[in-house]
């Protein structure tokens, strides 16, 4: 297991399977015009970007996503659930790797923080995580939230209405205070995990998550700064606060939706100290890479899959990536009776807000193989009866669904296909998919195969 970046950059070096950019890169759209030429290719290194040096691209693959968890990709399905309903204690240390350098002399600026699309409102940190404690409670949580580089101590920052971390905010703010605040840049893959991770209660610390998925206690440091404790091999973390009763515009952004997210008003967070390693190295992720739409997929569909076993015989849950890795979801089941596709379509769109289309089939069907999917659409389904709408729910950054009227959340259409076989239909013609009886080398038959 890696218990930081670092350890994790020799592991894909090892590996022969990772990138290294020794030439001084502009973070301003170079370092994003790269990154995209070797989106789910390979892991890169940039060594000089601004005297830094900025990683990505770990988890551009599920094989990445799995190797950097130490973990057979047969088996990571299991892996993450089992981690998720077994959380395990943090460890609280002095000495850290992240206390080198420690200093309220700073200037975010001077950080190597990349400016990635054309429209985008700034230099976005796209990887940061942040630490904070419920005001009340004083249970840690972790999530991911894009913040704009807006001054050498600010940064705009978008937290989605419906986060553990929203909910802190707003009872801090109820007592018009802010909320203390970490931002971590650099993480090693166990908490990187824990904090995209999904249907975990907001009574759990992600770092006892992440504990588990590491397979022993995570170690965490106090702040200088701030009452929040961080992990002691973290690269760079920001400490300050997010401001009461404070929104400014925040956005453009080119998100995960695939589009601009539009200008809006939105929290102000105020750094008060930073602390780095040595030789920091900050961690990037190129919004709508594959990168950050598998961080969206692949810690959801274990929590999908668990809540549909319970309904119907599941096999596996496809979060696409055309589907932004959480909008669409393909399911195969191996159906027992007539209804198992519409109960599974209830089902899977009653696990996740995120969620909007769900295609079901058969167990005959690779669900990660676009053309057999549509395959099974086109000939296993008649639309008239065997699509499920509903109207007017709960959904995520959908482009096309409408701001509620409280502006907590988005508001969209549901729907699922049943493209599974139907019992009934099958008297009429064979569903079976033809299959020639043998296998043929043609180096018997023809020359210069
Ligand atoms: C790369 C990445 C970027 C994200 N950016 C944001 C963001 O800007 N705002 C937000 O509210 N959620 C964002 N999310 C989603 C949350 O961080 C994530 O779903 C997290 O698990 C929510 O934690 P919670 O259940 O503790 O609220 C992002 C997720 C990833 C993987
Ligand atoms: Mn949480």
């Amino acid at each position: 297991m890696f218990e930081d970046i670092r350890g994790l950059i020799e592991h894909f070096e090892e590996k022969n399977d990772l990138i290294r950019i020794k030439k001084e890169i502009d973070p301003k759209f170079e370092l994003a015009a790269i990154s995209k030429k070797l989106d789910g290719k390979s892991p890169v290194l940039f060594e000089n970007v601004k005297n830094r040096k900025v990683v990505l691209g770990f988890f551009g693959t599920r094989e990445r996503i799995a190797s950097s968890l130490d973990v057979d990709i047969r088996e990571l399905r299991d892996y993450i659930l089992k981690a998720v309903e077994n959380p395990k204690p943090v460890k609280i240390v002095e000495d850290a790797p992240v206390k080198e350098n420690v200093t309220k002399n700073f200037d975010l600026r001077d950080l190597p923080i990349p400016t990635h699309y054309e429209k985008d409102a700034g230099a976005y940190i796209t990887c940061g995580v942040i630490i904070a404690k419920d005001p009340e409670t004083g249970v840690r949580n972790a999530s991911y939230h894009r913040m704009l580089l807006k001054d050498k101590d600010t940064l705009g920052v978008l937290i989605n209405g419906w986060r553990d971390l929203m909910k802190y905010y707003r009872k801090a703010e109820e007592r018009d205070k802010p909320l203390e605040i970490a931002v971590c840049i650099g993480l090693d893959p166990s908490t990187l995990f824990a904090a995209a991770a999904t249907g975990i209660p907001i009574e759990v610390d992600e770092f006892e998550i992440a504990s588990s998925l590491l397979g022993k206690h995570m170690e965490l440091v106090k702040c200088e700064n701030v009452d929040i404790e961080v992990p002691a091999n973290t690269e760079i973390v920001l400490e300050g606060e997010i401001l009461p009763k404070v929104r400014e515009p925040e956005g453009p952004f080119a998100d995960f939706t695939g589009i601009y997210d539009i200008r809006r008003d939105n929290p102000v967070i105020k750094i008060k100290g930073i602390m780095h390693r040595d030789d920091p190295i900050y961690q990037d992720i190129l919004p709508i890479s594959r990168e950050h739409l598998l961080l969206g997929a692949v810690p959801r569909e274990p929590v999908m899959y668990k809540a549909l076993k319970m309904n119907v015989n599941v096999l596996d849950v496809h979060l696409t990536l055309g589907g932004c890795g959480r909008f669409t979801a393909v399911i195969s089941i191996k159906k027992e009776g007539e209804c198992e596709g519409r109960d599974a379509i209830l089902t899977a769109l009653s696990t996740q807000r995120d969620l909007k289309h769900v295609v079901v089939v058969d167990d005959d069907i690779d669900i990660f193989d676009e053309r057999d999917v549509e395959w099974a659409v086109t000939t296993r389904y008649q639309s008239d009866k065997d699509t499920i709408m509903i109207k007017d729910l709960s959904g995520s950054l959908d482009p096309s669904g409408r701001i509620d009227s409280r502006k907590l959340g988005i508001i969209t259409a549901k729907m699922g296909i049943d493209a599974t076989k139907s019992f009934e239909e099958g008297a009429m013609r064979s569903y079976e998919k033809p299959k020639i009886p043998f296998e043929i080398d043609l180096r018997g038959y023809m020359e210069d195969v």
